[in-house]
């Protein structure tokens, strides 16, 4: 299908069809941590709405996930709003639930223009485009794409998109990065419904909670993230005092869950927000992300002033070699000091670990268990390294053939997806229950859960926990609403011989404009 031909005029039967639907495709993870899963709302989607809605575009959102809608649900709700544009979000894990949508989309709305955005469709535009239903793929940033694409303007000159032509794939030049975040509204909250979403166990203090962000883009350069050395943008300080003011009033959130890469990076910004914050005395609790190297005693103040309560630290790995494998080479010291600091000043630390890194033996996981419990963080947070197409991880997996024949739906960090002659999986699965009882297990540990319950929702959620992670008992995720998710092949939606690209793009790479 050309997707030239498909295209509606932009004014066309405006009053009784919605201009943009956005849909962020469900995760139906089908093992044990399915109950650990949180949820929140999908800002990128709803970034991409507020813009829309800034423009005079009516728009609508369906969060699969979040509303745990099943495929009826979603057939129906197209039908209502006969959307001109539906624009899908994509994560890698979510990505053959997201070639379906597309499917569902075309059936329900043929003459819709299907767009998909997010870090995976990114990564794979030409395979996305394999899927007929799938008119074009948006690249980095999607306000202002998605904005040119519903004016009508033509595909060839809209820079960031990729899109069919014949049986090529024709990838329009990376677009300008917008440097100045205060361009784009907030995202727009009032779009989802806040009930459906819940934070991770022992990450929150208070709800109902949301997660924000006030700057986009990491100068880091690890090896498995797909924000590795991508170009990093704030927000004005204030404007985002000014949002959780908004939030608090309309809508009674009490916790906010920042999720900016390394919120601390910009020192100056930080402590704008934190001074800020407190002076508004909005009685609102926060956690963020900071990374080793970008915390200090100043800014941890300043925090806890401002009401966080938690620091998340990337730590990744208690092995120096393994450290300098993956792309963090930060010292032991460094984060003993991190971590000393957010202490002092009155800062849980939730640490997060991976392993199965390249490389990594059992000797090497020991180290990392270890240095986690000498750092004392209070939380424990271990994860199996994961190759996501787009960061350097997968890249050298793919060109090195040692990535295994696995289906997207595992790529949700709890499955070893690469072979290493130096490790089998089972060794790594069972390294990963014996540190959980080994750090969990521990007096002080449970000393220090006791002191966090403020309310029933804890209690559950570390039950939860406790079965799942310690004993290894879990209830299957036998929601039915997931069955028409689950088990879907990528293969039975890739209708179109296109043939794909050998390169594998690292995600800075293609967000560099030539
Ligand atoms: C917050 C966050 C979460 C939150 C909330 C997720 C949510 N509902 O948004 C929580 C904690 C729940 C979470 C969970 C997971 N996450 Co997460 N998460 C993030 C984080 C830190 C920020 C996401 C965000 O808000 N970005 C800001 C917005 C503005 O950017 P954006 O989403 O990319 O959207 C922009 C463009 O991509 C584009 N766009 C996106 N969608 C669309 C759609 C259309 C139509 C268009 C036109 C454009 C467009 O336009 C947007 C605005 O400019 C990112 C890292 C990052 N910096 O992005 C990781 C990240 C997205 N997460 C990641 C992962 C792996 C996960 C988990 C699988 C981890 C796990 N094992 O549990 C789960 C999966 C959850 C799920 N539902 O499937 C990976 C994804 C990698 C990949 N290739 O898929 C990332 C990139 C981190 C990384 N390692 O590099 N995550
Ligand atoms: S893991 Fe953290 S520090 Fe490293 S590139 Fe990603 S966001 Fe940046």
């Amino acid at each position: 299908m050309d997707a030239l031909t498909t295209k509606p005029s932009p004014d066309a039967n405006r009053r009784q069809r919605t201009d943009l639907l956005l849909v962020y495709p469900p995760w139906p993870v089908l093992d044990d941590r399915a109950m650990l899963q949180n949820s929140l709302p999908p800002l990128g989607i709803l970034s991409v709405a507020a813009h829309a809605e800034s423009k005079g575009y009516s728009v609508h959102v369906i969060d699969v996930h979040g509303e745990r809608a099943d495929e009826e649900t979603v057939r129906q709700r197209i039908r209502e709003h006969r959307p001109r544009f539906i624009g899908i979000s994509v994560l890698t894990n979510m990505c053959v639930p997201a070639h379906r949508l597309a499917r569902i989309s075309k059936e329900e709305s043929p003459d819709c223009v299907v767009v998909a955005g997010g870090v995976h469709a990114e990564a794979m535009p030409d395979r996305m485009l394999r899927n007929s239903a799938i008119d074009c793929v948006v690249r980095g940033d999607g306000e202002e794409p998605m904005i040119a694409i519903m004016e009508g303007l033509d595909f060839k000159s809209i820079d960031g998109i990729s899109y069919r032509e014949g049986q090529f794939v024709v990838h329009n030049k990376a677009r300008q990065l917008l440097m100045d975040l205060d361009r784009f509204p907030f995202p727009a909250y009032h779009l989802v419904d806040f009930a459906n979403y819940f934070p991770p166990v022992g990450s929150y203090r208070d709800l109902p909670a949301i997660n924000m962000l006030m700057t986009r883009g990491c100068p880091g350069k690890c090896t498995f993230c797909n924000s590795a050395r991508t170009t990093l943008r704030a927000r004005n300080a204030h404007q985002v005092v000014a949002q959780i003011k908004h939030l608090r009033e309309v809508y009674g959130i009490r916790q906010i869950m920042f999720y900016d890469d390394t919120f601390t990076v910009l020192k100056k910004t930080c402590l704008e927000f934190c001074a800020a914050l407190a002076a508004e005395k909005l009685d609102v609790s926060w956690v963020a992300y900071v990374r080793g190297d970008c915390f200090s005693d100043d800014l941890a103040a300043a925090m806890r002033k401002a009401g966080c309560h938690q620091v998340l630290m990337g730590i990744e790995t208690g092995s120096e070699q393994i450290a300098l494998r993956i792309g963090k080479p930060i010292a032991r010291e460094r984060y003993m000091e991190a971590v000393a600091i957010a202490h002092r000043n009155g800062l849980e630390v939730r640490g997060s670990f991976i392993i199965g890194n390249m490389g990594e033996t059992w000797q090497t996981m020991m180290e990392t268990l270890n240095f986690a419990i000498e750092l004392d963080v209070d939380l424990f947070q271990l994860s199996v390294s994961t190759p996501y197409p787009g960061t350097a991880l997968y890249k050298e997996a793919r060109e090195a053939g040692t990535l295994k024949e696995c289906s997207w739906y595992e790529f949700g960090q709890g499955k070893v997806l690469v072979e290493q002659p130096q490790i089998t999986d089972e060794e790594i699965y069972r390294f990963e229950r014996y540190a959980f009882r080994k750090f969990y297990l521990r007096p002080i540990v449970a000393v220090r859960m006791l002191r966090r319950l403020t309310r029933w929702r804890h209690v559950r959620d570390y039950f939860v926990t406790a079965m799942i992670l310690l004993l290894g008992r879990h209830k299957k995720n036998d929601s039915r609403n997931w069955e028409s998710w689950k088990g879907l092949r990528e293969e039975d939606y890739l209708d179109l011989p296109i043939t794909e690209p050998e390169s594998v793009p690292l995600t800075y790479q293609l967000r560099q404009a030539q």
